[in-house]
């Protein structure tokens, strides 16, 4: 007989309905705050972090929760423009105006902060948190293809577990990080077969839903749960739609979507964008592929294998960048796009630079492009709608 796996299926699980499940992921975060509360109260640890670079394979190996931090919403910013200039990434304004303000739960939570060297914004905006909370930051090299970047990056993560295991009094053996490993692996290809749903045509999910699903997910906090409830939601689209359920029309056109992490105030974009008679299929960004497209190795040394994959991630802090531009290239032929929209934060320099070779890499395949800089504010909102609408109706 076949042993059952945790993550496997199960067939005696109670089965909810499709509503259901998206709310379970679009009140992720709502909920997560007090399942964190409960976590803490267990004695766990928490580690806050900011982006997708940092390894959270070592806090999972060593019984932390990790949690992505609030940096998504305009409500603390007029807090962080006290101290920082109000030309600066919105997501770097509120991540700080969370931590100066006490508003995000999850930074209430976080006995540490995580950061890395990614963008300048980033790098000096965490100088100012450290005032408020233990800040560890992480140096990422710019490079990736130089073996001294793979030298740095291994030494930085050794670091980050020599500093994990001091502050928890946690050991991180090879076996704990490996089975870490496998764990992350295992989400990863879940949130990997929810947003390949949609290259089905016409997709089985808006790209509002998927989007709540990916952005959700990393607010629940049981492993096991989360695998559970992710093959379930996968499942019962599958079974929707092969007993016809349509819920996007076969007309709408295919866009994916690409630039800065997108989530929260940043929905208005793929509002828009399905407001206009397009679906979202895919994120390339943060949000969507860039984390979940690939896996951590999972033979030989984990610390080779977390720094190789680590470094790999195509961010636009990265110079060159060749990654982005492989994903993206695989990304909308996979997911047969009629054209590319790309969200940048205002002042995010990098993105902001290699938006014209990205506009390049699109021409020469023949796919519209349109680029489009917003904040958290909803004051662009009538801008943004005319122009992805013209660009739609263009397409
Ligand atoms: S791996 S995309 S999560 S850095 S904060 S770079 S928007 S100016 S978030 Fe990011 Fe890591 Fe890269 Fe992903 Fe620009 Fe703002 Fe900087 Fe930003």
């Amino acid at each position: 007989m076949e042993m059952k796996k945790e993550g496997d299926l199960a067939v005696d699980m109670p089965m909810h309905g499709l509503p259901e499940l998206f709310e379970s992921f679009s009140d992720a975060r709502k909920q997560g705050f007090l399942a964190m509360k409960s976590l803490k109260e267990q004695g766990y640890g928490v580690v806050g972090t900011f982006c997708s670079y940092v390894p959270v394979e070592l806090f999972l190996a060593a019984g932390l929760i990790p949690v992505g931090l609030c940096s998504t919403s305009e409500e603390t910013i007029p807090a962080a423009e006290k101290t920082l200039p109000s030309n600066l990434c919105p997501l770097i304004k509120a991540s700080y105006g969370f931590a100066v303000t006490g508003t995000c739960p999850y930074m209430y939570f976080s006995d540490m902060v995580v950061g890395e060297t990614t963008c300048d914004g980033k790098i000096k905006m965490y100088e100012l948190l450290g005032e408020i909370k233990d800040v560890h930051v992480m140096e990422l090299p710019r490079s990736q293809h130089k073996e001294s970047s793979m030298a740095l990056w291994r030494s930085e993560i050794q670091l980050l577990k020599k500093k994990i295991e001091e502050k928890f009094k946690a050991e991180i053996t090879d076996e704990k990080l490996r089975e870490a490993i496998r764990e992350r692996n295992r989400e990863r290809a879940l949130l990997k077969a929810v947003y390949e749903l949609s290259a089905l045509k016409p997709p089985p999910l808006s790209g509002l839903q998927q989007l709540q699903i990916l952005y959700g997910a990393q607010y629940k906090f049981n492993h096991g749960e989360k695998v559970r409830e992710l093959e379930e939601t996968i499942c019962r689209v599958k079974e929707a739609y092969a007993e016809g359920k349509r819920p996007v029309s076969e007309k709408a056109k295919r866009i994916l979507v690409s630039g800065c992490p997108i989530g929260g105030a940043t929905e208005k974009v793929v509002r828009l964008i399905e407001e206009s008679g397009a679906v979202a299929v895919v994120y390339e960004n943060c949000t969507g592929a860039k984390q979940y497209d690939r896996q951590v190795p999972e033979t030989g040394d984990p610390y080779e294998a977390l720094a190789g994959y680590y470094l790999d991630i195509g961010c636009s802090v990265m110079s060159p960048n060749p990654n982005r531009f492989e994903l993206l290239g695989r990304l909308c032929a996979q997911f047969d796009v009629c054209g590319v929209i790309e969200m940048l934060l205002q002042s995010c320099h990098t993105y902001a630079v290699e938006s014209r070779r990205i506009w390049e890499f699109l021409k020469e395949r023949e796919l519209p492009f349109l680029s489009l800089e917003t904040d958290y504010s909803s004051s662009d909102t009538g801008q943004l709608k005319t122009r992805i609408a013209a660009f739609i109706e263009m397409l």
